[in-house]
């Protein structure tokens, strides 16, 4: 059984813009994943250059900051068995066009650029502990466990 684990999660100022971030958080806590940390932020420019680092010096890179800052993010941390590739596969592929419908960017995705959703890279050693570490303080998540109470049915 694989472990548990944090990962990041965003919901893109497309996302925001649209008022998804009420039907994303659904389909992860849907999915039996548990929020630890969430805050509604605008991301400034040194904030998106660090955060999209490894992009610098691809083409769209300029765009991609540009936009990322164009508006409010939802960030978010969740916690599960094998979060980061649950996220990435609920998510579907960077190209809305190329996802499957069910997935989050195939169901709403407009374009390679408003892509609705961000997610830790799985296939990226160590990512989501260094973007949850960019976006949060550690006394903004929260260790919390499911009470077992006769209104909990
Ligand atoms: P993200 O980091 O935002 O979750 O997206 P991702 O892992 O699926 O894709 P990644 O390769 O990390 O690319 C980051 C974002 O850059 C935009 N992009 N544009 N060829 C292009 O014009 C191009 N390639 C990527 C996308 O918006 C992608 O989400
Ligand atoms: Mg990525």
């Amino acid at each position: 059984m694989s472990e548990t684990e944090r990962t990041f999660v965003m919901v893109k100022p497309d996302g925001v813009q649209r008022g998804l971030i009420g039907d994303i958080v659904s389909r992860f806590e849907d999915r039996g994943l548990k929020m630890v940390g969430g805050k509604f932020m605008q991301i400034d420019q040194d904030l998106a250059e660090e955060h999209y680092g490894e992009h610098a010096d691809k083409p769209f890179f300029d765009g991609l900051v540009d936009f990322i800052t164009s508006g409010p993010v939802f960030a978010m941390v969740w916690e599960g068995q094998d979060a980061t590739r649950q996220v990435r596969t609920m998510m579907g592929e960077t190209d809305p066009a190329e996802s499957a419908p069910g997935t989050i960017r195939g169901d709403y995705g407009l374009d390679l650029g408003r892509n609705v959703i961000h997610g830790s890279d799985h296939e990226d050693e160590g990512a989501n502990e260094r973007e949850i570490d960019l976006f949060f303080d550690e006394d903004e998540l929260v260790d919390w466990d499911q009470i077992d109470a006769p209104w909990l049915y």
